[in-house]
């Protein structure tokens, strides 16, 4: 059985939550898109740690964790993140031969591009994601398999920042010298070789088994469908999440989307729901909301239930979690976004194009209290309406709704 957990808005839903829920259910936990631009805080006998590269079931002893093809790997913050978990973790981790390979030329690139864009930015993470991946694409890219004949891989390297010199230069980039880069993948192929293999192979061989993908950013963030450029450079959906693993989509089983009770983003890009009066700072206090990578002031604004419907459909949700509702506890009303205004017609989708889109907001009765409320019946009567609310306009079964950090602060329904 293989299930896949997807966040529907742009990022930080708080999937780290369910899946430390469920994580005990699962024998693989499965990365297969973006890298260490992805974070969260996991909290393990006590002691917090912040992932980014490794899979959450790191939180589960028994899982094995599989960080698959689609994975984009900066080996440096793997070793660092291995370390920091103890060296145990090893024994439970699979890094695939075809995962691409962060190299510091793509963080130069990405924090460089950044810089030039001025106010065109788009916010990135500067973890050099999208260089990589374009590297990938354009099949110049490196690959952690290749870490196993290094001198043939030093040459393709040399070639390829012989190929980029003048582009280089431009963006102000030091090309490493090849002691630095032999020593460097020296390095890394010593921490991390044996835990290299072909993991499509290791996923196939263990469909028997229960298997939980576990995906990083977001829905609205995908590079083909989500609000571009001001995107992440994978393909963040469901079906990413397949190619990302070499899962043929009919072993699928249930797809689990993830939604907080309002909305944030970081970076730039449209955000039709984003409150930039008292209430988004409300929220923005009340929920904490800084970037777990960057620490970055997270925008916030309300639940936009179109953006939602969008996502649910093209990632093909069975369930969803609605995610710190508490948060919004002690708003007198709270709003809902239930349609755009575009060029002066009212439109129910999310079009491929935000610009000049406004929303269209009902406004429903708040309520004191929600947090750590563990039972349906004993939400407040305007919570529960709330939640009903959202599950008829997105179509879909709300399965789980959170109202607090702690694991057991959940509603099961
Ligand atoms: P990138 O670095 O190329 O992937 O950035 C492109 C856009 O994708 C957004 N992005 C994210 N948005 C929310 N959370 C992310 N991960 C961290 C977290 C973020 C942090 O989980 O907390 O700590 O700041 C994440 N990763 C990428 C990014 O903001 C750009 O809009
Ligand atoms: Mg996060």
């Amino acid at each position: 059985m293989i299930d896949l957990i997807v966040g529907l808005q742009w990022g930080d839903e708080g999937k780290g939550k369910i899946v430390d829920l469920v994580a005990k259910n699962y024998d693989i936990v499965i990365r297969s898109q973006g890298g260490h631009n992805a974070g969260h805080t996991v909290v393990v006998d006590g002691k917090k740690y912040a992932l980014h590269l490794l899979p959450s079931g790191v939180l589960n002893k028994n899982a094995t964790n599989v960080i698959a093809n689609g994975v984009v790997v900066y080996p440096p913050q793997l070793i660092k993140e291995i370390k920091n978990f103890g060296h145990d973790i090893k024994k439970k981790l699979l890094i695939s031969d075809k995962a691409h390979m962060i190299l510091d030329h793509h963080i130069a690139i990405d924090q460089a591009r950044e810089k030039l864009r001025g106010k065109n930015a788009i916010g990135t993470t500067g973890r050099g994601i999208g260089p990589a991946y374009a590297d990938k694409i354009a099949r110049v890219g490196v690959r952690m398999g290749e870490l196993k004949n290094i001198p043939k891989l030093i040459e393709k390297l040399e070639h390829y920042y012989e190929m980029n010199k003048g582009y280089f230069d431009y963006l102000g980039i030091e090309i490493p010298s090849r002691e630095k880069l032999e020593s460097e993948l020296k390095e890394w192929q010593e921490e991390l070789g044996e835990l290299i293999v072909d993991t499509t192979k290791y996923l196939w061989d263990n469909f028997d088994k229960n298997m939980l993908l576990e995906g990083a950013q977001a829905t609205l963030l995908d590079i083909d469908h989500g609000t571009y450029p001001y995107v992440t450079s994978s393909n963040t959906i469901a079906s990413g999440a397949l190619t990302g693993s070499g899962i043929p989509p009919k072993r699928l089983n249930k797809v689990i989307g993830i939604a907080k009770a309002y909305t944030t983003r970081v970076g730039n890009g449209p955000f039709p729901t984003e409150d930039l009066s008292e209430s988004g700072d409300k929220i923005r206090k009340q929920g904490a909301e800084f970037g777990t990578t960057t620490g970055r002031p997270r925008r916030c604004g309300w639940f936009d239930v179109v953006a939602a419907r969008y996502a649910v459909t093209l990632n093909g949700c069975d369930e969803v979690a609605i995610m710190k509702l508490d948060v919004l506890d002690g708003f007198d009303k709270v709003k809902v976004c239930v349609a755009y205004e575009k060029d002066g017609e009212v439109i129910d989708y999310f079009p491929s194009d935000l610009d000049g889109v406004k929303p269209v907001y009902v406004e429903l009765e708040g309520w004191d209290k929600s947090a750590h409320v563990r039972n349906w019946d004993d939400l407040p009567q305007n919570a529960k309406k709330y939640i009903e609310f959202l599950e008829e306009k997105i179509g879909t079964k709300i399965k789980y709704v959170s109202t607090g950090a702690e694991r057991d602060a959940t509603v099961i329904r």
